[in-house]
């Protein structure tokens, strides 16, 4: 019995420690990427980051607060737990103790340590739900932008700015220039206007995939068959790394995307040249040889004959 308390309270110590280094870096800077001033923030995984990816937008701040409530009180348990385990430990040892009590029920007690954790469960469940319901949709949508998971690429149509539409593909690591990721980079990416409401819509071509950009706090199914609304909005300019977060296929790491935050004018002027550059490929370009090359062959094939034809197509 005693060595069955000293063990446990050894894996408390342990747990404690956790949550001690867990807070000590509470500083959100240390676990993100920062851009410069230019380039704006940068949400993407760092080596070694602990903690969430830095905030782009109001869910995502949304998210953090509710993640720090949950820690504090986990922190709170986890401190008082372990105090009362060595309080236990100490005072109720052979020699302090030689005689154990016999008791085995204690009415106020029990009701305590069931009404308690209740109450601890509610102070979590309200802004849980508030929380979900916030990120669920936005009243007011400054545009919409239809998102598709297909196998495995991205594919990307603006309705409100005349309904072009593209698709988006992983850079491979021998192309990518200076200050690109490494399977996060995209050639293509969803350009979107800084501090404006955006109505996703998601929608599956094949497979479940998963649209999912942490610092921005957004992630939607794409399932196909049925669209789903989600939103987010960028209040800093910068770059948001993502990727497609549901198993899809043997090229599901190869599904990375890119959400770009730009000032209104420089989304206007990137809308209008897309339009042209889209419009004249059709809204879709063929998978890239490279891309697969290796990876899945009957995916490979398939996108070598839709490559062939479609270069057919433009000669
Ligand atoms: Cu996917």
């Amino acid at each position: 019995m005693r060595r069955s308390i000293v063990s446990r309270f050894a894996g408390l110590s342990a747990t404690l420690g956790v949550a001690a280094i867990s807070l000590l870096q509470g500083a959100p800077a240390l676990a993100q990427g920062s851009g410069g001033a230019d380039s704006g923030i940068v949400g993407a995984p760092v080596p070694w980051g602990i903690d969430l990816q830095r905030a782009g937008g109001p869910v995502k701040e949304s998210i953090h607060d509710f993640n720090q409530l949950v820690l504090w009180i986990i922190v709170a348990i986890t401190v008082f737990v372990g105090a009362l385990l060595a309080y236990v430990v100490w005072r109720f040892r052979a020699e302090a103790n030689p005689v154990p009590s016999r008791t085995s029920h204690h009415t106020l007690l029990e009701v305590a340590w069931t009404v308690l954790p209740v109450l601890i469960l509610l102070v979590i469940a309200v802004p849980s739900f508030r929380l979900i319901y916030y990120q669920d949709r936005t009243q007011e949508a400054d545009l919409t932008i239809n998102v598709t998971g297909r196998q495995w690429y991205w594919h990307y149509a603006y309705p409100d700015q005349g309904n072009f539409a593209f698709d988006s593909y992983p850079v491979q690591e021998a192309d990518l220039k200076p200050g690109q990721l490494r399977n996060l980079d995209v050639d293509e990416p969803l350009v979107v206007p800084v501090g404006k409401n955006i109505r996703i819509l998601t929608n599956g071509q094949d497979v479940i995939h998963s649209f999912f950009v942490p610092s921005l706090g957004v992630q939607k199914y794409t399932i196909p068959g049925r669209t789903m609304e989600t939103w987010m909005r960028a209040d800093h300019t910068g770059t948001y790394y993502g990727q497609c977060n549901q198993i899809c296929g043997t090229n599901h790491w190869f599904m990375p995307i890119v959400v770009k935050a730009v000032p209104q004018a420089e989304f206007d002027a990137w809308v209008a040249g897309a339009r042209q550059r889209f419009a004249a490929e059709g809204g879709e370009r063929p998978a890239q040889p490279v891309a697969t090359a290796g990876k899945a062959p009957a995916a490979q094939a398939a996108a070598a004959d839709d490559g062939a034809v479609l270069a057919e197509l433009r000669r």
